[in-house]
């Protein structure tokens, strides 16, 4: 069942001053994960990218809102020291949108993935987020049956998601199908290349692409159009190739990395930090600087996302979004 954002009652989140008013103003905010700072970074690194990523939003004129539950309370928009917390306390849960519920009625903290952060984005009235790498089909799911909620969070938040396409680590071309069976609009920013995470092309071409922030929020309206209630939107937003993983290299470790979580038995959400760390052993640290590029730049991007489709609302011919 879900409500127009407008009479979600916000008692549901915190919200903190600067996002609240930024929203009652219709001001462009930005969401951002937390499961990205807990489990997708290594310490110390962590808190220095989410502190750059929040600091990118603002450059680009749009207000960050970062994401996480604290104490069982949703929390939209996290202070300086929130933030830290988030990246240092041992034995962070990580929460997919099923869990939101069950940390809410324990009243514990838990870091939000990209299917989590978009559903009490939405809740909240933010209509655009960035990450690093979408969530997607793991390599091998026709045994595991391993497929990130990521994927059915996007069908159902109208949430637009940028990201350097899903991570490399994944099934790219059963993720790409999912995301047509589901009904995920997935457009390129500024090419038809299918990026690959932490390499700039994955190999899969996209039927659409974009050139500036004012198509996209186009196409966010359109859809509103057909159905206001459900769905967002992939715009997949590569990494420059010049600050790219070098492809070959990239191929060869992450061979090794599936090898060793096959060996080791990794399972369910274990499998993408496992992935992520085991990567950034075997390059000496060089996967996880691309990472951060990778998610700074799509800040920036969503920043720009959010401008536009503020604007868009503001002159009252963009459709709304809630
Ligand atoms: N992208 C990154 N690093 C990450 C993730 C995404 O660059 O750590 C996280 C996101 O929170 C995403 C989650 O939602 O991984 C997907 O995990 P799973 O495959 O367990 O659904
Ligand atoms: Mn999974």
């Amino acid at each position: 069942m879900r409500r127009p954002a407008s009479t979600v009652p916000r008692a549901a989140v915190d919200l903190t001053d600067e996002v609240a008013a930024a929203l009652g103003s219709g001001k462009p905010v930005v969401a951002l994960e937390t499961a990205i700072v807990s489990h997708g970074l290594p310490r110390p690194t962590n808190l220095v990218v989410a502190r750059e990523v929040e600091a990118a939003v603002r450059a680009a004129g749009a207000v960050p809102a970062t994401i996480a539950v604290l104490g069982g309370r949703p929390t939209i928009g996290l202070s300086d020291q929130q933030l830290e917390h988030m990246a240092t306390a041992p034995g962070m849960i990580k929460l997919s949108d099923r869990d939101l519920p069950l940390a809410m009625a324990q009243g514990v903290d838990g870091a939000t993935t990209v299917a989590a952060t978009v559903t009490l984005a939405a809740l909240a009235g933010i209509f655009v987020m960035a990450t690093g790498g979408m969530g997607g089909v793991h390599r091998g799911a026709r045994e595991s049956w391993d497929i990130s909620a990521d994927l059915m969070a996007l069908r159902r938040e109208p949430v637009t998601v940028v990201a350097a396409g899903v991570k490399s680590v994944l099934d790219v071309a059963a993720t790409l199908e999912q995301m047509e069976t589901l009904g995920v609009p997935v457009v390129g920013y500024r090419t038809r290349n299918f990026p690959g995470f932490l390499i700039s092309d994955s190999g899969h071409r996209l039927d659409w692409s974009v050139d500036d922030p004012q198509a996209v929020a186009e196409m966010i309206a359109a859809m509103r159009v057909l159905d206001p209630q459900h769905g967002g939107l992939l715009l997949a937003n590569p990494v420059a190739v010049d600050l790219q993983l070098d492809p070959a290299w990239h191929g060869r470790i992450l061979a090794g990395a599936l090898a060793q979580s096959d060996k080791d038995e990794i399972r369910g959400k274990a499998v993408t930090p496992f992935l992520l760390s085991y990567m950034e052993r075997e390059t000496q640290g060089r996967s996880v600087q691309v990472n951060r590029e990778v998610v700074l730049g799509n800040a920036r991007l969503a920043a720009q996302v959010a401008r536009a489709v503020a604007a868009a609302r503001s002159l009252g011919g963009g459709g709304s979004a809630d």
